[in-house]
């Protein structure tokens, strides 16, 4: 009898079981223009989870900015009026300001992975963004200062610079005035003569045309772009764990193939000094205390507002 109710009972479930294990479709934005090529590559990734994820999970792209603009973007995965976002930390240091540390690692996202880093990540994007930090997507890209005007050492004194809070500290420190804008804003500042220069990786000069508008790039580069997939933590908990098993592999896949970035950053150079971009190298002792200022500048500035995680974040995320 009491054997019978058992089987009963686990009958009487497993229907309703069996009608919730239907698609969900998650709704994914970029912080990034639609016509960028992190895009465009993200949406090669798109189009292959939605083949193999048929009758188990579907992502729908919504858009870039002009759906919703790049600094709003955190937020919007915080509270869940959008499930998914591909994002770098800078665009949601309103959400919280650890975020921009992303920047500053000094290894791979592989090794990541294993010495604690990532799951250290987690835990702050858990509990301070509602986030769910599934993989980085790009790396090996590090970010250089482009200008029309010819320096000869590391002082930006005078020049005004387009930033976003990754260079925020950094060329403030080299005495540079700055002014925060999205990348779909650079093209006319730049035109307008707005600015001087501007901050941005070694790769992605083109797909805006701002290399119409540029004359120089500032060698050696620093830190390490920095784009993710993140996701909205009650979304990342609603999904069945065959539907979290499958989204944390695709992710996976797509991070398991960040080398490419390598090839792209020594395309980009090439194709930036092919029209004529000229490269300001600083040398020796100039580059290094270009780039230990760098660095200095930004866990500085991480630390200041997040005493309580930057000092942790620091050490998991620099070379033993
Ligand atoms: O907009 C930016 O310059 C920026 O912060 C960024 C971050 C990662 C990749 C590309 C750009």
């Amino acid at each position: 009898m009491r054997r019978f109710v058992g089987i009963a009972a686990a009958a009487l479930t497993a229907a309703p079981l069996a009608a919730t294990a239907q698609v969900t479709t998650l709704k994914l934005v970029s912080a990034f223009p639609e016509n960028s090529f992190y895009v465009t590559r993200l949406q090669t990734w798109i189009d292959s989870v939605n083949t193999e994820g048929k009758g188990l999970l579907q992502i729908n792209f919504i858009g870039g900015p002009k759906a919703i603009p790049t600094f709003e973007v955190g937020n919007a995965v915080r509270t869940g009026v959008v499930d998914m976002a591909m994002s770098t930390g800078a665009y949601y240091t309103n959400v919280f300001p650890e975020s921009d540390a992303l920047k500053l690692t000094r290894m791979p996202v592989a090794e990541q992975r294993r010495n604690g880093a990532f799951d250290y990540i987690n835990k702050i994007w858990n509990e301070k963004g509602n986030m769910v930090y599934l993989a980085r997507i790009v790396e090996y890209q590090p970010f250089h200062l482009y200008l029309n005007k010819k320096i000869d050492k590391p002082d930006l004194t005078g020049l005004k610079i387009r930033v976003t809070p990754v260079y925020r500290d950094f060329f403030s420190a080299l005495g540079a005035t700055v002014m925060q804008t999205p990348p779909g804003e650079v093209y006319t500042a730049l035109e307008r003569g707005v600015v001087d220069g501007y901050g941005w990786p070694i790769g992605g000069i083109f797909d805006l045309n701002w290399q119409e508008r540029t004359k120089f790039r500032v060698d050696p580069g620093f830190y390490d772009a920095e784009v993710s997939l993140i996701a909205n933590q009650d979304a990342w908990k609603k999904l069945t764990p065959a539907q979290r098993e499958f989204l944390n592999r695709q992710a996976r896949s797509l991070e398991n193939r960040n080398d490419y970035w390598k090839i792209y950053a020594q395309q980009e150079d090439e194709r930036q000094a092919k029209v004529g971009i000229q490269v300001i190298r600083l040398e020796g002792a100039q580059a290094k205390q270009y780039v230990d200022t760098a660095y200095e500048a930004a866990w500085g500035g991480i630390i200041k507002v997040s005493p309580q995680y930057g000092p942790k974040m620091r050490e998991l995320f620099s070379k033993k």
